[in-house]
């Protein structure tokens, strides 16, 4: 594990490795990436909430050394979004798998968004359900094989950035696992962030996805992560141009007034309290 000059173990629950995922899963990938953000910030891992939803993905606060969170499929925001009213101050990290983002817990997912709370939200998208054995997911990408679609997939594919600006993220990103120098700058990026900062991690799962589509192992996975996108040019693009190669990147860095700030200032104009203190 690169150290960078810095302590990224300080930011692991070293004592519980190894993981619990498959080898080559890209979720080590993504942990690693945010134990490095965690790091290069100082955060202090007292002040920091890891927020997990369930299935594999969900794993991750069992991993980093801060405050956890295991919540319910789908309801991780919904826990993140209690805790973040609560306890403004803290820096929360929601960690997702693209079924629990945005299947089960996509109302979530767009309405958290829309009130632009300062959370940071890591998709981490594998096109998969992997924990319950591989079914097909709302960001299937079409064609593919899950273990509910054995001839390809038919249905058409969720694009979660395009969700995220749609439902008013105020930071949005992409990037893969292949791409490990990016993941911790990224994740870095979103925290900064003073609003919901989302960070979809296009990630590799062999025992399932890689496994059915016959892509290969973890590392050939990881080249066709790498073959399957490309950087964002710097200009805009027209919606031909965004139906090529997945794109990867910063879509938008917008500064709006955040959730917990518009919080306090309604109750210090009405005269009440803010937070359950
Ligand atoms: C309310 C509810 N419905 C269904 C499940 C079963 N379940 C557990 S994990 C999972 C899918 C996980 O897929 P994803 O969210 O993409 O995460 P991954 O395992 O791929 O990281 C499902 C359907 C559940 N735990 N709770
Ligand atoms: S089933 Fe897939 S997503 Fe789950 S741990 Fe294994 S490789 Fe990772």
């Amino acid at each position: 594990m690169p150290k960078l000059g810095i302590d990224v173990d300080k930011y692991l629950r070293t004592q519980v490795l190894p993981t619990v995922w498959c080898p080559g899963c890209g979720n080590g990938n993504t942990v690693e990436g945010l134990a490095t953000a965690f790091a290069r910030l100082d955060v202090d891992p007292t002040q920091a909430v890891v927020v997990g939803g369930i299935g594999c993905s969900g794993r991750t606060p069992f991993y980093v050394a801060t405050n956890a969170m295991h919540t319910t499929h789908g309801r991780a925001l919904g826990y993140a979004t209690g805790l973040k009213m609560a306890q403004p101050n803290l820096t929360v990290v929601v960690t997702m798998g693209d079924g629990d983002a945005l299947a089960i817990g996509g109302n979530h997912f767009i309405h958290a968004a829309r009130r632009n709370i300062d959370l940071t939200v890591l998709v981490y998208n594998n096109g998969i359900y992997g924990m319950t054995g591989g079914q097909g997911a709302p960001t299937t990408p079409f064609g593919s094989r899950t273990t509910t679609s054995l001839t390809g997939s038919i249905e058409r594919t969720f694009d979660t950035i395009e969700i995220a600006l749609a439902a008013g993220a105020t930071y949005v990103a992409r990037t893969t696992t292949f791409d490990m120098q990016e993941i911790p700058l990224r994740i870095e990026e979103a925290i900064k962030h003073p609003g919901f900062a989302v960070v979809e991690i296009l990630s590799q799962c062999p025992t399932y996805y890689g496994r059915l589509n016959q892509i290969g192992d973890s590392s050939d996975m990881l080249v066709w992560e790498r073959d399957r996108t490309e950087g964002l040019p710097v200009k805009m693009l027209n919606r031909e141009e965004l139906l090529g190669p997945l794109k990867t990147g910063v879509f938008k860095n917008e500064r709006i007034t955040e959730f917990t700030k518009a919080y306090s200032d309604l109750c210090a104009r009405v005269g009440g309290s803010y937070g359950l203190s």
